[in-house]
């Protein structure tokens, strides 16, 4: 059930309001989301290794949780994609059967929308979870000269120097000086240890050993990759009307010389053009999308109106020297209102209310001094849905 306001009752829909939630550890428990007005939570069951089956008991056991306090459980974030899937090695048909049957056993529990990713060795990455934000706030961040000290001098990656040019690897040298051993330590923790969400981690040999196995993966191979994998999982997912959403590289371009292939509308384009079912679809990320001037947002909302079912909200603002940090929803270089205003009049085309969930958030107030997951602290978040949804309930009143 919508929640229904009467300032905007019959003026179109809303998007489903959600958060993500990583289950009873999280220390944001399911009454702090009931709280901050959301009708649905996203989650996962993390403790399933990648790659195996979801049993039906274990998928009903966390409904029954989430639906206990009066939430939905509304989307799946995620169901990781084996490695061995993204290389296409040894196992990998084995991994793709357990996936199919993940799908369908969540469909069998009656949830429909299943995020996933694909990029390879690594999730989401930041060089600093506790940049000091003007006010007094926490935010994350990417820091170029920080990633390329870990790459050329921490990690020392065979050829990473190529990769970069000469004034940006001056630029890590001075930003490694500067840097205490601890800082060291803590930078390669950030990159390589595993953010919230993101299924894997490492150690310095480790990492690099899954990096070796991209070796003769270009971006054109790791494409057809992913395309053999959703000719396999979307009419599995069709055949159970589960909707299957991609969720951007994030950051969306290439790092540690690895291929990233969902950066821009053209990657897309080239996933459903392959793929044409609706069941192949998009989580519209606009903080990862965003981080690239080259991507226009509202353009894509209105290019992908039929596949986005999944709507991530949050604002980076970047600099000329490939930094970023995570800005205030209503702020950075997102048009965050032209963005909604968009999907308020893709909703409407499409008679439905899409989920969203307020995407990372600013550690502030008494979170600063509790234990937090890193972007997923309760009050920064609680702000960023309180500014976007008075963004959209404005925009609905004006239709
Ligand atoms: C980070 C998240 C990602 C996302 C996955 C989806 O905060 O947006 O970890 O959940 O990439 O598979």
């Amino acid at each position: 059930m919508i929640k229904e306001f009467p300032s905007y009752k019959n003026t179109g829909y809303k998007m489903e309001e959600t958060m993500r939630w990583f289950g009873l550890n999280d220390p944001v428990s399911l009454s702090d989301i009931k709280q901050a007005g959301c009708t649905g939570v996203v989650t996962a069951l993390h403790h399933i290794p990648n790659g195996e089956i979801w049993p039906v008991a274990e998928i009903s056991k966390r409904k029954i949780e989430i639906e206990e306090i009066g939430l939905k459980w509304l989307v799946v974030e995620s169901v990781p994609v084996h490695e061995s899937i993204k290389t296409q090695s040894v196992g990998f048909e084995k991994y793709i059967a357990n996936y199919q049957q993940t799908i369908l056993n969540l469909a069998n529990c009656g949830i429909e929308i299943v995020t996933y990713n694909f990029m390879p060795v690594l999730d989401w990455t930041r060089t600093d979870l506790s940049y000091q934000f003007y006010d007094g706030s926490k935010a994350l961040r990417f820091e170029r000269a920080a990633y390329i000290a870990f790459d050329v001098f921490i990690l020392k990656r065979p050829n990473a120097s190529l990769s970069y040019t000469e004034e940006e690897k001056l630029r890590a040298k001075q930003v490694l000086e500067r840097m205490t051993e601890d800082e060291k330590i803590l930078l390669q923790k950030n990159i390589i240890a595993g953010l919230p969400g993101s299924e894997e981690s490492f150690g310095l040999p480790e990492f690099q050993e899954s990096l070796n196995s991209y070796r003769g993966i270009d971006e054109e191979k790791l494409r057809n990759h992913l395309i053999y994998f959703l000719s396999q999982i979307i009419p599995v997912a069709e055949s159970c009307s589960v909707k299957m959403v991609i969720h951007p590289d994030d950051p969306p371009y290439s790092i540690f010389g690895l291929p990233r292939i969902i950066r821009t509308a053209d990657d897309l384009e080239k996933i459903f053009t392959a793929i044409p079912s609706l069941s192949n679809g998009l989580c519209f990320c606009t903080g990862s999308f965003g981080v690239r001037y080259d991507n226009d947002l509202p353009g894509m909302v209105q290019q992908f109106k039929d596949r986005i079912n999944f709507i991530h909200l949050r604002s980076t603002r970047s600099n000329e020297l490939g930094d970023f940090f995570e800005d205030n929803h209503l702020e950075g270089d997102v048009d965050m209102f032209a963005v909604i205003k968009e999907l308020v009049q893709v909703m409407k085309e499409r008679g439905m209310s899409i989920p969203m969930r307020p995407d990372h958030g600013h550690q502030m107030l008494s979170d600063l001094k509790k234990k937090t997951n890193p972007g997923y602290s309760a009050i920064g978040r609680l702000r960023g849905l309180a500014e976007l949804r008075g963004v959209e309930l404005g925009i609905l009143r004006m239709l």
